[in-house]
């Protein structure tokens, strides 16, 4: 897997692959080069057996400010129509590799993240977030509807009311209120941020990867399904994990009494 982006930072720990988002003198803010090499290190991480969970955070003060309007701006003024749909289909790229990524990814966010970030950090399985956090549904302030997937992961993760509120308001939420209101999972002191975020990603990295991945295919169908669709899933999924190594591993450690030692296999 390539690693030598010119607007991510890529570093390996073990099972753990860390993303982090470098353009910090615009907080983070999206450009074509920074989205398209998120989309492909996301594509190539999916595949790498090596890698067992993805941690995607941000550079400095910031996880990130979304779409970077500078850049947007000066390619509106050259006069070319812009097919906006388009351009967010680069997004979507990313969205879709982290939903259909048969491992965990954590979205780990100090300081603001706004626009299409914060929706980048909701499209994530885990988020936790620092206690400086700023989660901004930015995208009212300049008359536009969220995007990257926020129309979809919003509503689900806080109810339609909240979902309805951070988006037209486009009010920031602190990281105590985004764990409050369940659009995070847990808010820790900045100081802990770093070790809290790294305690999280080791633990899903020892874990039983491909139950992970089938956990998440569940639940993705299921959000979108009936109780019949879902329980037919479930058991299909089931078969499958049901010849897994880690569930053979896991029912021995239970009878001898020892912890698991999950390969990911
Ligand atoms: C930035 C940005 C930024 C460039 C901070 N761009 N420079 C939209 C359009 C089209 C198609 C696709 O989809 C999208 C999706 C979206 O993401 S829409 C939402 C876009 N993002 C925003 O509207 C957020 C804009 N930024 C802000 O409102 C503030 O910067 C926030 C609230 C994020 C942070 O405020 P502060 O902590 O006060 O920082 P700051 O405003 O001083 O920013 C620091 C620097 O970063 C500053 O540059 P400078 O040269 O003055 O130091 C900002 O211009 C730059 N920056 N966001 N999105």
């Amino acid at each position: 897997m390539r690693t030598d982006f010119e607007d991510l930072l890529i570093a390996q720990d073990g099972g753990v692959l860390t993303i982090t988002m470098n353009r910090p003198e615009v907080l983070n803010a999206f450009n074509d080069t920074m989205i398209h090499e998120l989309g492909e290190v996301l594509e190539g991480a999916s595949e790498d057996e090596g890698v067992r969970c993805v941690v995607i955070t941000g550079a400095g003060r910031a996880f990130g400010a979304g779409q970077d309007l500078r850049s947007f701006a000066a390619a509106h003024a050259t006069g070319e129509p812009i097919k906006v749909s388009q351009h967010i289909g680069n997004y979507h790229r990313v969205v879709r590799a982290i939903r259909t990524m048969p491992k965990p990814v954590i979205a780990a966010v100090q300081g603001v993240a706004a626009g299409a970030s914060c929706n980048l950090a909701l499209a994530c399985d885990l988020r936790i977030a620092a206690d400086n956090a700023r989660f901004i549904e930015a995208f009212a302030r300049i008359g536009l509807v969220p995007d990257a997937g926020g129309g979809f992961f919003l509503p689900r993760l806080v109810g339609m009311g909240k979902a309805l509120e951070l988006s037209m308001l486009a009010d920031e939420v602190s990281g105590p209120e985004a764990e409050r209101i369940g659009l995070v999972n847990k808010c820790v002191p900045l100081a802990e941020f770093e070790a809290a975020t790294m305690a999280l990603a080791r633990r899903l990295a020892k874990g039983p990867t491909r139950a992970y991945g089938l956990i998440k295919e569940l639940m993705n169908q299921a959000v979108q399904s009936d109780l019949e669709t879902t329980l037919r899933i479930e058991g299909e999924l089931q078969d499958i994990a049901i010849e897994t190594a880690d569930h053979r591993e896991g029912v021995a450690a239970f009878l001898q009494k020892r912890p698991s030692e999950f390969s990911g296999r």
